[in-house]
């Protein structure tokens, strides 16, 4: 009977046993379910940014690809608008002005230059006291309207740098200096002497000076032998002033 009693012991702990163990494999079950099932939708979750991510892909290559064409829409113009600068002044339509750059102000301004000049002289001998201005009554170009006979003065149209130069005739026996004025300074000088000689005399001078506009630039006597010295005919000497805009 003890020997029977042992062995339904002994099976009883085995049954024990085995249901112990049956229940720790469904916990562990279990648990691997929910990691399974954590791990899925975690990777769920990835797939939709992934798809997030190659839209957006998708549309920055197509942006990039609107920016090319335009950089290459740019870039013709750039071109033609290039080759129209290298043109000639000639050629800057009128309408555009409105719209300048910087370097269509310099063109601009290159073409007004070429276009200010003036050129006059004394028709005949004149008799200027000293410091008078010398009256130029005679126009051969004056291309803006700078220059007034009535007064003898050049009023600078375009603030630049300008030539003007003046060519001076002193009669027999007689000397006088010119001199180039700009508001009222003395910017050139020239010497006609022919005090010494049985003859008429001429002298010349050249200057370049920045002048702005609004300044009075004209010519007079500095001092002469008399006030009656300055030669302008036809066959040998013409006092003369000229001035141009250089750029
Ligand atoms: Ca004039």
């Amino acid at each position: 009977m003890a020997a029977l009693a042992v062995s339904v012991l002994v099976l009883f702990l085995s049954n024990a046993s085995v249901a112990l163990r049956s229940s720790e494999t469904d916990d562990r079950f279990l648990e691997l379910e929910r990691i399974i099932k954590l791990q899925q939708s975690q990777l769920d979750n990835l797939l939709v940014q992934v798809a997030d991510l190659n839209v957006q892909v998708a549309e920055k290559d197509s942006e990039v690809t609107r920016l090319k064409e335009r950089m290459g829409d740019l870039e013709k113009k750039c071109s033609s608008y290039d080759e129209t600068i290298d043109t000639s002044d000639e050629n800057v339509p009128e309408s555009t002005e409105s719209e300048i750059t910087s370097t269509d102000t310099r063109r601009i301004k290159r073409q007004e230059s070429t276009n200010v000049a003036f050129h006059v002289y004394l028709s005949g001998n004149r008799c200027y006291s000293n410091h008078e201005i010398y009256i130029f009554d005679v126009e051969e170009i004056d291309t803006v309207n700078s220059y007034n006979v009535g007064d003898g003065i050049f009023d600078v149209p375009i603030t630049g740098t300008y030539v003007f130069t003046v060519t001076v005739g002193s009669n027999v026996r007689r000397f006088l200096q010119a001199q180039i004025m700009i508001n009222g300074q003395i910017k050139g000088q020239a010497y006609a002497d022919s005090q010494d000689i049985t003859d008429i005399h001429s002298a010349s001078t050249t200057i370049v000076v920045n002048a702005n506009a609004g300044d009075h630039v004209f010519v007079r006597t500095e001092h002469s032998s008399n006030n009656c010295d300055v030669n302008s005919e036809v066959y040998h000497i013409r006092t003369s002033f000229s001035g141009w805009l250089l750029f």
